[in-house]
């Protein structure tokens, strides 16, 4: 914690470890106050030079080195300990102690509603014991846990269970054995008064897992869709990357105050209670779907993260974006691949667009950083999930598989590199993809820029194309594929004839399906026998994280948008319409002209609401209109005020001109029957409350909404019905919010949907409730769920309250920063998001962003993690 710019690490800097610990022991006497860790490490040298070990906020208690006491030689620094010895095999014994209890920065080992658990990714080991803390450093871990009985009814810890037993003075014990070397950020410890349910998978190969979940005991009714979709995780693996489980027991453990999803320790998984705990009057679809993605990830990580791991930290991407893509593969497997597709596009479109725009801008593989966790990003997350999927795309699944296939071969039980990852799949395939390289360090996102020319003589249709990196002059071609089609003036798809000479760049897929593969800066397609002139469909299944610009006029969208065999460019079309329509808007308020919503759109709308043949999820998808946070993306200088206008004034237009079909689409996706989590019931439910939304725009329909919330069917239509009043402004809406509040009270996740859906509503008032908000009994700046719910929605989601043009909804964030900051430097870093965009708007309002930007920066113990963030920033 200091001011004076904090220590940089840089990727060109790496070194080989200099020391190998083959094998740890640790013992924990768990104490909330004071737990005693005893470390014994059996070290080897691999390099000549002095004994350095990471440790932060550790009390050193002694040091023996093969027995010997040497704590008084050794150097302890803010950072790490020293030891000058020159030794080539020897026993290092080392005791600490450390305050679980007061570590509200949830890194390290600390308490939770009574219960201790661990957080180590990226660098939090070293809040545990002084240990080589860096990936590369791979260790067999046995790890023996004491505590008092009666407060600790489980102590668990990574691997099998191997000896347990009690303890004089009400202390047990429990000895837990890793067989697998992992580095230490995939440790992990929980003890507490827990309550567990039990299953068992039956591997490919014939054993028995032992599965147990975890939970505080008034959560025990709400782990059974978590255990249902470890158990669908863990077949998936095994069917589609031939992927089997290592150890006797899998253990996964909720807890409420958890920094970020959930974390992979080897055997030991630790989530956030958010993405564990589910039952139908409390969970929404979404939430169900998050619960099996995010146990997918954390399961698939097994393979892709512990078995083989990463060589350091500008790796991240490695596992990350591997892991991120095998997860999406998984949900679309399991409810829709069209669905996700759309789903993980718009995610990427409105979180990993605006970071690559902006001041915290890398490269998946960053190649510098202060503060690791800051890394954790969009970019290495999803945008390294669109890189592998790349993969995925160029060698198809057959090849990808054999790509895997060849990186588990090579790489198992060691830590490597993103070459090593696109080495194993060039090598498995016999390719050359090195100009996939250049996706790893450049940073932005690419345009690709496309116009077309039909020759009607020749029946010839040429494809140019140009790809470039906003601001990134000297920039490196990439490897993009792109989804292509043509469709004629009926919508009907085309046959696709490349010329002879482009046989090798286009890949047909189908007859009327195929991928450009585009190398260089600028490259043409051209496709014979095209004997009218086409309409084309554009980067379908959105083959590449680009930005397209082509120039399709407002009749060709609407084709595509009811006809084109690709779901994600239909979609797209029908998104391009709407967006169209809100910027246009946008403009006439701007001036006096008149603007009406146009038939085109309406009809188009129209027509797929009549289509009773498309899956109701795409109807629905198509039809809600684009984030506000996404709209402002598409200026350069984001008008909040008139973006917002604009986006009521459509969905009040398209609300009245279709109020037959709203109505009647609601009625006909009502279903009564139990809920279900399945495929259709999700996707009739998404539409319903499309439905209701526009509904809910006329005053007729009003107490249809509150009837939905009376009715307390799921909390999916609860909260879509609340969501609608909150948003309208309903003359129920007081009531609801009181009845749900009542209702909910002491279910933790329930009461932090209360906080978000007050936090997001924009209205004249949005600030001024969240500031009461903060004043609430139920608030808490410790608890990560609240603060996001509360202070991450309204800086992010609520425009209108956030941006208020006199600067008080920066300043009651800022402030709220600060707090958070001396608590829990990671939760505040991510808060700092929504102030790291103020070059896109005014500037008056830029002046005032800027300022509670260097409010929050000019504090004598600013966090680093702030600090990389406030001051890139400001830079
Ligand atoms: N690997 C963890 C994230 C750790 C974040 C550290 N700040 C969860 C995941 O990606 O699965
Ligand atoms: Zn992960």
């Amino acid at each position: 914690m200091t001011k004076s710019a904090p220590k940089v690490n840089y990727l060109k800097d790496y070194q080989t470890p200099a020391f190998t610990v083959d094998s740890v022991f640790l013992e924990f006497l768990l104490q909330p106050e004071a737990t005693q860790v005893t470390n014994r490490m059996q070290i080897g040298r691999l390099r000549a030079g002095d004994l350095w070990l990471d440790g932060e906020s550790l009390d050193l208690l002694s040091v023996h080195l093969d027995g010997e006491d040497v704590t008084s030689q050794c150097r302890v620094e803010e950072t790490g300990l020293s030891l000058s010895t020159d030794k080539e095999q020897f026993e290092l014994e080392i005791v600490t102690r450390i305050n679980p209890e007061k570590n509200t920065a949830l890194e390290g080992l600390y308490r939770t509603s009574g219960n201790y658990c661990t957080q180590c990714e990226a660098e939090g080991f070293r809040k545990i014991t002084y240990f080589f803390d860096r990936p590369d450093v791979l260790s067999v871990f046995t790890t023996k846990v004491v505590a008092d009985k009666s407060q600790n009814r489980y102590l668990l810890a990574n691997g099998n269970l191997t000896e347990s037993g009690d303890l004089p003075n009400g202390q047990h014990y429990a000895v837990w054995q890793d067989p697998f070397k992992k580095p230490c950020y995939l440790f992990a410890l929980v003890a507490g008064n827990l309550e567990k349910i039990s299953d068992t998978f039956r591997t490919q190969d014939g054993r028995d897992v032992a599965l147990e979940i975890y939970v505080e005991p008034r959560n025990i009714d709400k782990c059974e869709h978590a255990m249902e979709s470890l158990k669908r995780s863990m077949a998936w693996d095994e069917s589609r990357f031939g992927l089997i489980y290592d150890l006797d027991i899998y253990m996964i453990v909720a807890v409420d105050d958890f920094n970020m999803g959930a974390m992979e320790n080897k055997g030991l998984n630790v989530f956030n209670s958010k993405f564990v705990l589910a039952k139908p009057e409390s969970a929404t679809d979404v939430d169900y779907e998050g619960i099996e993605a995010v146990i997918g990830h954390e399961y698939f990580h097994n393979w892709t993260g512990n078995r083989v791991t990463c060589r350091d930290w500008f790796q991240l991407t490695l596992k990350e974006g591997l892991t991120v893509f095998r997860d999406q593969e998984f949900t679309a497997d399991m409810l829709s691949p069209a669905v996700k597709r759309i789903e993980d596009v718009k995610r990427l479109r409105s979180n990993q667009f605006p970071e690559d725009a902006g001041p915290m801008s890398h490269p998946i593989q960053p190649q510098s950083y202060i503060e690791m966790n800051n890394f954790y990003t969009m970019t290495v997350y999803e945008k390294g999930a669109e890189v592998v999927r790349l993969y995925h795309t160029l060698l198809g699944e057959g090849g990808f598989r054999k790509g895997m296939d060849l990186y588990f071969e090579r790489h198992d039980g060691q830590a490597v590199t993103v070459q090593d990852f696109r080495n194993a799949m060039a090598d498995a395939n016999g390719v050359d993809l090195q100009q996939m390289h250049n996706w790893y360090v450049q940073s932005g996102t690419p345009v690709l820029k496309i116009e077309s020319e039909y020759d009607a003589q020749m029946q010839t249709l040429t494809v140019n194309c140009e790809q470039s990196l906003p601001e990134t002059e000297d920039f490196k071609p990439l490897l993009i594929p792109i989804g292509f089609g043509m469709l004629n003036s009926e919508g009907h798809s085309l046959q696709l004839q490349p010329i002879e000479s482009h046989l090798q760049t286009v890949e047909l897929r189908s007859e009327t399906n195929a991928v450009l593969k585009m190398t260089k800066a600028q490259q043409q397609f051209v496709f014979n026998g095209v004997q009218t002139q086409p309409i084309l469909s554009l980067l379908r299944g959105f083959s590449a994280p680009v930005k397209l610009s082509y120039d399709y006029s407002d009749q060709e969208l609407a084709l595509l948008a009811s006809a084109d065999e690709d779901s994600f460019v239909r979609w797209e079309a029908m998104q391009t319409l709407l967006l169209r329509t809100v910027q246009a808007k946008v403009a006439a308020l701007k001036s006096v002209e008149e603007y009406a919503v146009p038939q085109l759109l309406v009809d188009t709308a129209e027509k797929l609401l009549l289509d009773h043949s498309l899956d109701p999820a795409l109807v629905a998808m198509s039809l809600t209109l684009p984030e506000l946070g996404y709209i402002g993306e598409q200026y350069r200088e984001v008008d909040v005020d008139a973006i917002h206008q604009a986006h009521n004034w459509l969905k009040n237009g398209l609300a009245q001109a279709l109020q037959d079909e709203w109505r009647n689409t609601y009625l006909r996706m009502q279903d009564d029957s139990e809920y279900r989590y399945d495929k259709r019931q999700i996707a009739e439910r998404m539409l319903k409350n499309v439905a209701l939304a526009y509904l809910g725009c006329l005053a007729q329909h009003q107490e249809r909404v509150f009837e939905q919330y009376r009715a307390q069917h799921n909390m999916t239509d609860v909260l879509a019905a609340m969501k609608i009043m909150l948003h309208q402004g309903h003359s129920q809406t007081d009531q609801a919010l009181q009845d749900f509040y009542q209702r909910w009270r002491g279910d933790n996740l329930v009461i932090d949907k209360w906080f978000a859906m007050q936090a997001e509503t924009q209205n004249e008032t949005a600030l001024e409730k969240a500031q009461s908000l903060l004043s609430h009994p139920d608030f808490s700046l410790t608890n990560p769920n609240r603060v996001r719910s509360l202070l991450g929605v309204f800086a992010r989601l609520n425009l209108v309250g956030f941006h208020r043009a006199d600067g008080a909804g920066y300043q009651m964030v800022a402030e709220q920063i600060i707090k958070v900051d001396e608590l829990n430097p990671q939760i505040a870093a991510r808060l700092l998001g929504p102030f790291t965009h103020w070059k896109r708007y005014d500037a008056e309002r830029q002046k005032l962003m800027r300022a509670a930007l260097q409010r929050i920066l000019d504090r004598d113990n600013v966090s680093k993690d702030v600090y990389e963030i406030a001051s890139k920033s400001l830079a």
